[in-house]
């Protein structure tokens, strides 16, 4: 056994080990920048991604799966990503799918193929796929039809491509990694009997042929086994060697399975914690969160949603903006920007800064309202309801601002943004305490102002 002493350790450059704040290095000053969505989704992350992206090594996917849309548009080219990481078309950035998304890898070879053919190039030497991720099969897509028809009225309006069917098999520990599928076969070929055969006793009309989609998942995994690897050493490798790492985030903060307007939700962490559990990274190397709010607010899918429009302005929100799904081609619901929704959402994900898109959109309105306050019964509340009911009855107080009446889509200064916009700009960073970074006017990489 050791004997204790008194004496002092060793001396090491002349300080001693135990003693020393310095022995071990445990602050990381290279943190990793995250984009996310700070609505209902389709803010516009896919565009600000791609824009960071110029300035990033890395960039990541951390949750959610080919339920997402996100669009980028180059040089009048417009890409639309589903699994793929939005900074993909930059050939400087290694794209990371990590451990939090679930992989549909028909869906993924097919956006890969429709990309090549609109010039995406030299993706295989960078793309990176997590051993961990889970695999969406085709069945759980079905499950998915299935389980929405189920519900008849209460449907939650789901993209039917298998989310919450695989997150459901990840979180009842009988789901498949990609990691199963490049192991030992039989091992594989044993799970997906077991994981199909319960599907199909519980959904009988399930339509399965499990000897061809064993045999077609032999055909994949071939195909990714040089893409895969764990992604959580990688990222850390590479953030310790000063490389810069960006996040970008699917979905958005009420779309998130805990904060969100459940059950109204998506099956994953769309906020914060998501960044950290769906890539293995600590939350002390979290540097930069950017909110993406839209000017507006949309949804697609059902749901409570307080300042939605059914009227004129919002059926111009949804023309103007070309409001309609990305994944499933759904026309979205539009409304009024609510900066209740805003507020909380900042107060899960803690934005550092904003990023307001689609300004341009309001270019033709004579006065804009924003959503400041909620009251139920005539009483202002200071919380976000988690009551479906609740948030359905909840009176939205507005302030109402000028509009500006003029076009904005050709503005890239601060200074020659009109004075009305300016003023919407100003009214949403007193609001909610938190600088307005980028305003986006127009789809383009190139139609944004650099707000700092
Ligand atoms: P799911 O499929 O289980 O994730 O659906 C659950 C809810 O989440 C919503 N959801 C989305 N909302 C906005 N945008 C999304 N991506 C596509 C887009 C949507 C599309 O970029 O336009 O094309 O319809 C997305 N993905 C999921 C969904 O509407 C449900 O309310
Ligand atoms: P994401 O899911 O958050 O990436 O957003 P989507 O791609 O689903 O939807 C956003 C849509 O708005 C896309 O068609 C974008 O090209 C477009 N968009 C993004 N920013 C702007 C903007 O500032 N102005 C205009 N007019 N369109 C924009
Ligand atoms: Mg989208």
């Amino acid at each position: 056994m050791a004997s204790i002493t008194n004496s002092k350790p060793a001396e090491v450059n002349g300080e001693c080990p135990c003693y020393s704040s310095k022995r071990y290095k445990m602050e990381n000053n290279n943190k990793v920048t995250v984009v996310l969505g700070a609505q209902w989704g389709d803010e516009g992350k896919g565009k600000v991604v791609d824009l960071l992206a110029m300035n990033s090594d890395i960039v990541c996917r951390c949750q959610g799966g080919n339920n997402a849309g996100h669009t980028v548009v180059v040089d009048g080219k417009e890409f639309d990503f589903h699994l793929l990481p939005s900074g993909i078309i930059n050939t400087k950035c290694t794209s990371v799918i990590g451990n939090g998304v679930v992989i549909h890898l028909p869906g993924l070879f097919e956006e890969l193929k429709k990309n090549e053919l609109k010039g995406m190039k030299g993706w295989e030497k960078r793309l990176i796929i997590s051993d961990r991720a889970h695999i969406v099969f085709d069945f759980h897509q079905q499950v998915d039809g299935l389980q929405e028809a189920e519900k008849g009225k209460n449907s939650l309006g789901t993209t039917k491509k298998g989310i919450g069917p695989t997150y459901s098999s990840k979180a009842t520990r009988n789901g498949i990694r990609i990691g199963d599928l490049l192991g030992d076969y039989s091992i594989f070929e044993d799970k997906f009997r077991t994981l199909a055969a319960n599907y199909k006793r519980m959904f009988p009309s399930l339509e399965l042929d499990i000897e061809t989609e064993l045999a077609r998942y032999g055909d994949y995994a071939a195909k990714i086994r040089p893409m895969v690897r764990d992604t959580v050493l990688y990222l850390h490798t590479e953030i310790k060697n000063g490389k810069k790492v960006l996040v970008e985030g699917a979905n958005a903060a009420m779309l998130d399975i805990d904060f969100g307007t459940y059950p109204y939700v998506t099956s994953s962490n769309c906020s914060i914690g998501g960044v950290c559990t769906g890539l293995g990274l600590p939350p002390n190397l979290i540097g930069d969160v950017l909110g993406v709010v839209k000017a507006y607010t949309t949804r697609v899918g059902d749901g409570p949603f307080p300042t939605e429009l059914h009227d004129e302005t919002g059926e111009l929100l949804q023309s103007r903006g070309h409001e309609v799904g990305v994944t499933t081609r759904r026309v979205r619901r539009c409304g009024w920007l609510d900066l209740v929704v805003v507020r909380y959402t900042a107060t899960v994900n803690g934005y550092t800064s904003l990023c307001l898109t689609k300004l341009d959109i309001l270019d033709t309105l004579k006065e804009i309202k924003v959503g400041v306050a909620y009251k139920l019964n005539g009483k202002k509340i200071d919380y976000f309801p988690s009551s479906m009911a609740e948030l359905s009855n909840v009176e939205v107080e507005y302030m109402t601002l000028p509009g500006w009446a003029c076009s904005t889509e050709d503005v890239r200064e601060m200074s020659k943004l009109p004075e009305a916009a300016s003023n919407y700009v100003r009214t949403i960073e007193d609001f909610l305490q938190i600088p307005v970074k980028y305003i986006g006017v127009g789809q383009g990489r190139e139609s944004i102002i650099n707000a700092n």
